[in-house]
């Protein structure tokens, strides 16, 4: 009686036994040379590992991107209270600068363009018809309680007179506080976009208030680089932060030969006083990949958010020194030329919280014939304060339509339609 009784227990050991499932996980990890454990081990397991097992312990925070405080998908939403004249493509806004809180509200800058024509090209841009999206702008500004709904404010920096920098136009700008004062770096073209290339260096206006009024420094601040030298023709993208006492410069350049795709990496420029002079790091380029700039303080050091271009793009980078980054999580569906709100991007800290939103743009959002950029709301989950796990999903879902949109061309079509008659043949 007692052994039918007992029966069923024995046979569930037995079992237990043999099923790598029911065993407890602490014994998988001595069980060193059997195969990799069912349940992923926290940590670097002491076992022999392939490079790809060994990496993903060694270079990201943590070994799944949900529990990787530097993953993170994006969300996006359309805003209220900007007119685009019915994306006839002669209103333009974009490359939004960082957020920032003032006076009860939120506050961002942008290259605004109002042409009678949307961009015309080099060849065909005059004094009023622009060359490209950026060409004969200025940079506004607009105000906001939620961060969904902007009134837009006009004007903060209008081009100066000719030969001042940045008579052409002024664009792609940013925002640095600093000793209570604010400060806005922006591109100065002195010539169309196009011409000769994307060519201009960077200047800067300050400002007692964010309404303004703004002063132009007038002079250059950030200059081109020596001739031959990566960033002897382009400063974009200034992105100003605050790290280790001093104002730490981020900025884009396009280079790497002619007749070839350009290369676009990042630079650092630093300087103690926001007028300069600005010292470039000798290691630059610090970033080998991504186009317009986006970092935030991340812990006692930098975090990088790295879009389109370069073998690198849709990763986030982490630098502990703001120099020396690596790849700490690689995404999807990035923010272009994303300004998030940082609420510690101006304060010195050794403990930077991370972000949870911003402001983006989205460029040639109808026609070429119609080309111009609009402006969209990103939300995020790269935060130590905010943990979202439905920001923190594998992959996104596109539509079939999405993968159509993105078709052969004529040329491809021939080219397989060739290799078929070729195999047809054989
Ligand atoms: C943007 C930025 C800079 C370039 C142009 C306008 O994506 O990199 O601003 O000059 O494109």
């Amino acid at each position: 009686m007692l052994r039918n009784a007992l029966f069923p227990f024995l046979l569930i050991l037995l079992i237990g036994c043999n099923d790598p499932q029911a065993s407890d996980p602490s014994t998988n990890a001595d069980a060193a040379t059997g195969g990799f454990p069912f349940v992923l081990p926290d940590t670097l397991p002491d076992r022999p590992l392939s490079a790809a097992l060994e990496r993903n312990y060694t270079a990201y925070p943590a070994p799944r991107p949900e529990e990787n405080e530097l993953y993170s998908q994006f969300k996006y939403t359309e805003l209220k209270g900007f007119d685009y004249n019915g994306g006839d493509g002669t209103i333009s806004r974009r490359d939004p600068s960082k957020v920032i809180f003032a006076n009860g509200k939120y506050y961002i800058w942008y290259t605004h363009r109002h042409t009678p024509t949307p961009p015309q090209g080099a060849e065909k841009s005059t004094e009023t018809i622009p060359s490209s999206d950026w060409d004969i702008a200025d940079i506004w500004y607009a105000t906001s309680e939620d961060g969904f709904t902007w009134t837009e404010q006009g004007v903060a920096v209008p081009r100066p007179p000719k030969p001042q920098v940045g008579w052409r136009s002024v664009a792609t700008t940013d925002i640095l506080e600093w000793e209570g004062k604010y400060y806005l770096y922006y591109q100065g073209f002195m010539e169309a976009s196009g011409k000769r290339g994307d060519d201009c260096p960077i200047a800067v206006s300050y400002a007692d208030s964010p309404d303004g009024p703004w002063t132009a420094h007038g002079e250059v601040v950030i200059p081109n680089g020596a001739a031959g030298e990566w960033d002897q023709y382009s400063i974009h993208d200034p992105y100003p932060l605050v790290h280790d006492g001093k104002i730490y410069i981020y900025y884009k350049s396009d280079f790497g030969g002619e007749g070839k795709k350009l290369v676009r990496m990042h630079g650092l420029a630093t300087a103690d006083n926001p007028l300069g002079p600005f010292t470039k790091h000798p290691l630059n380029p610090v970033l080998n990949s991504g186009h317009e700039t986006t970092l935030f303080p991340w812990k006692e050091g930098i975090a990088a958010l790295i879009t389109r271009d370069g073998n690198e793009h849709y990763t986030v980078q982490y630098a502990e020194d703001g120099v020396n980054f690596e790849v700490a999580a690689i995404t999807d569906l990035m923010p272009t030329a994303a300004g998030p709100f940082i609420p510690d991007a101006f304060t010195d800290t050794k403990d930077g919280r991370g972000i949870t939103w911003g402001i983006a743009h989205l460029t040639n959002v109808t026609t070429w014939a119609q080309n111009h950029a609009v402006l969209l709301r990103f939300d995020c989950d790269l935060s130590q304060d905010v943990h979202d796990p439905d920001m923190k999903n594998h992959s996104y879902y596109y539509k079939p339509d999405f993968y159509y949109q993105h078709g052969l061309t004529a040329k491809e079509r021939d080219r397989i339609e060739e290799a078929n008659a070729a195999l047809r043949s054989r």
